[in-house]
């Protein structure tokens, strides 16, 4: 193989393998960004698919907070100045209540939302 063949070769095996990276790239998951403050979850209603894999991504705007929702098994801490993420795949349809768990201040008996999953 002469300079030229074995250049043009190279390049042949470097596009290859680029095209197969982009094809190789992991299909995306769904992220439903919620965040948290004095007393309330952003967004409070949170619809979902059954089957889909989602991340809970939650931020914690002022002070922390717990997040819980017993019917799903699903239970954090956000806490301010870092990301929490909370990988799920609802198994059930249904309407599923969530709420603060960490004694907040005077709104805390109210702060709580649902998880709808069709
Ligand atoms: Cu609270």
């Amino acid at each position: 193989m002469n300079r030229r063949a074995w250049l043009a070769a190279a390049a042949a095996a470097v596009a290859a393998g680029c095209g197969g990276a982009l094809v190789a790239d992991r299909p995306s998951v769904r992220v439903v960004q919620i965040h948290t403050k004095k007393f309330v979850f952003v967004p409070n209603h949170i619809a979902l698919k059954k089957g889909e894999p989602v991340i809970l991504e939650f931020v914690a705007d002022d002070i922390t907070m717990g997040f819980r929702a017993p019917d799903l098994g699903l239970r954090t801490e956000v806490h301010p100045g870092m990301v929490t993420r909370l990988p799920f795949t609802p198994q059930k349809a249904g309407k599923f209540d969530f709420y603060c768990d960490i004694f907040c201040g005077d709104g805390h008996e109210e702060m709580d939302g649902e998880i709808v999953v069709t």
